[in-house]
């Protein structure tokens, strides 16, 4: 799947703005323009722009709906792509089905044959959350019953982008780099129906260093990427009616022993767990929020972040390429705790399983030429104890070790004697909260029980691990002398205690505290306006751990 761009062959416009909007119940039906409801903006959440709590909570149907003319190019294909709907969505044009999306975090990318000169784009978005989709929930009546801690936006969060391409075209371009000796090659597979290949890649000034006629091209004495120096090149594709251009890196990913290596040195992940979240926009992608967290991954010295709990977006993605950030990109199976053998019907079955391996293919499929994208996670705190997870893990990683050439973990919060999934991962991934959610507030066990978890871990598998998320909701502004949990002086003390332990364990290959910025959740009791672990507070402004972070981060090499 290709990102759509333009150049003398292909042609992009983009459909964000404002929309027309409504709650609908199950009997609604797109043959007619939308007449009541409101208006919303594109990209966003609904959620975050209403005031009437009945539509912001609105469990079930919401219609987005607009019309647009664009110019009609001849002997080209039109097509729509909508970067992510979250959860699922039907697209239709001008009252006639045009397709799905089935997931909130991919593209739904869509055929546009019958264009007439003002056209109705309709997208009616269901954001329930069953047994069959992901992350997954559960329905009570219409209540819905959601097992993870991040609020359910609703809406068109990505770009919706209207784009040609020739009719005989480049469909996707696959580029594996392989490292070694002086000279390093490059394998482009590329997909289309055309009959002259050319490929050429670029430096970053522009300079061409290598050219073939398809297949596989030899550079010699590359710029490998890495954070410390995010090299890119690119790689242009050309036929005889399309061309593309694909940027890459060349490096190389190993784990070994107890040690992550990139480009043969070993990595020690210093960054975090993170949300889309942002003020007023809630999932909806933003290139100055995208930037400003950039910038403070920089300014912290981080060098990776998780994609948790589902695939950012591209935008996100090529950024991290060019900052230099590692990311573990994660699939949005979140809180699987529900399987069929003690759920019935409402459990995880094989139609989950299908989708989850759906969901692996599709991220493949999209960032599969990411240089940052170093590790996948197929799962973020399932219930990998209960006796079905261990089939099904080892079919989802099996599956993801398939399609991708990289480390494949699974996030864990049981313990190492309990888990049936790590067994299948390359690196052991744990979320751990102790002196938080065990021993709250009490900051002299934090550094032992970690380290004893660690070395446990190791003991039975032997593996690298990396700790995908530890730390403490943080107001900011509130201070405590001697530290009290929720203050700044807690949250400082709570980093440098975990920090003892990592720097105990030579296995440990990397701290992600949770997490980058306080984020919405459901409303709870443990929850004062969402989860405040963040070490940056909403608008991205540090907190005390933030600073401590930085002069640790900044002396972690
Ligand atoms: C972990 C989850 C994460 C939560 C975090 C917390 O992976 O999504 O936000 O706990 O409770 O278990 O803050």
């Amino acid at each position: 799947m290709l990102y759509p761009q333009s150049n003398r062959y292909r042609w992009v416009t983009n459909l964000n703005g404002i929309w027309r909007f409504e709650a609908v119940g199950d009997s609604y039906s797109p043959a007619t323009p939308l007449q009541g409801g409101g208006l919303t903006a594109v990209p966003a959440s609904m959620n975050e722009l209403v005031t009437d709590p009945s539509i912001s909570n609105h469990v079930g149907r919401v219609v987005y709906e607009r019309e647009f003319s664009i110019p009609q190019l001849p002997e080209c294909e039109y097509r729509l792509r909508l970067g992510a709907v979250s959860h699922r969505c039907e697209v239709f044009l001008n009252g006639e089905k045009l397709g799905e999306g089935i997931n909130g975090y991919d593209p739904v990318d869509l055929q546009l044959e019958k264009l007439s000169e003002k056209n109705r784009l309709t997208v009616v978005i269901d954001n329930r959350l069953t047994n069959h989709t992901f992350p997954a929930g559960r329905l009570k009546k219409e209540r819905q019953i959601i097992n993870h801690d991040f609020y359910n936006f609703t809406g068109i969060h990505r770009d919706v982008l209207i784009y040609t391409r020739p009719k005989r075209c480049i469909q996707d371009v696959i580029i594996q780099t392989v490292v070694g000796g002086n000279y390093h090659r490059v394998r482009a597979e590329v997909h289309t129906s055309c009959k002259r290949l050319h490929l050429t890649v670029l430096d970053r000034d522009g300079k061409a260093v290598a050219e073939s006629d398809g297949g596989e091209l030899w550079i010699s004495e590359p710029m490998l990427w890495s954070p410390a120096s995010p090299y890119l090149y690119t790689l242009a594709v050309e036929t005889e009616s399309d061309r593309y251009e694909e940027r890459f890196g060349i490096r190389r990913v190993e784990v070994k022993g107890d040690s992550f290596l990139l480009n043969g040195e070993p990595i020690y992940f210093k960054g975090f767990g993170m949300h889309e979240d942002f003020f007023l926009l809630g999932k909806g992608n933003n290139g100055a929020v995208n930037i400003r967290n950039f910038e403070l991954l920089k300014w912290i010295h981080a060098n990776s972040i998780r994609t948790s709990h589902y695939p950012y977006s591209e935008e996100i993605l090529s950024l991290a390429d060019e900052y230099g950030i590692l990311v573990i990109d994660e699939v949005p199976a979140v809180g699987m705790n529900w399987w069929e053998e003690n759920y019935g019907e409402n459990g995880i079955d094989d139609t989950t399983l299908a989708l989850h391996r759906e969901l692996i293919k599709r991220l493949h499929a999209r960032d599969k030429n990411h240089p940052s994208v170093v590790m996948v996670s197929v799962a973020n705190e399932a219930a990998t104890n209960e006796a079905p997870a261990k089939a099904y893990f080892e079919n989802v990683m099996g599956y993801a070790r398939e399609l991708w050439a990289l480390p494949i973990t699974v996030v864990e919060f049981y313990h190492a004697e309990e888990t049936l999934a790590s067994q299948f991962a390359d690196v052991i991934c744990i979320n751990r909260y102790f002196g938080w959610y065990y021993d709250h507030g009490d900051l002299s066990v934090i550094e032992e029980q970690m380290k004893n978890e660690l070395c446990g871990w190791h003991d039975r598998y032997q593996r690298p691990i990396l700790v995908t998320e530890f730390g403490c909701d943080t107001v900011e502004g509130l201070h405590a002398l001697p530290a009290e949990s929720f203050s700044e002086e807690f949250q400082w003390a709570y980093f440098e205690a975990c920090g003892k332990a990592f720097d105990a364990c030579p296995f440990c290959i990397g701290e992600h505290p949770w997490a980058f910025a306080d984020f919405k959740t459901k409303q709870g009791l443990t929850r004062v306006r969402g989860n405040r672990k963040g070490v940056f507070t909403k608008d991205r402004q540090p907190k005390s751990g933030a600073r401590y972070l930085r002069e640790r981060w900044k002396n972690i090499k």
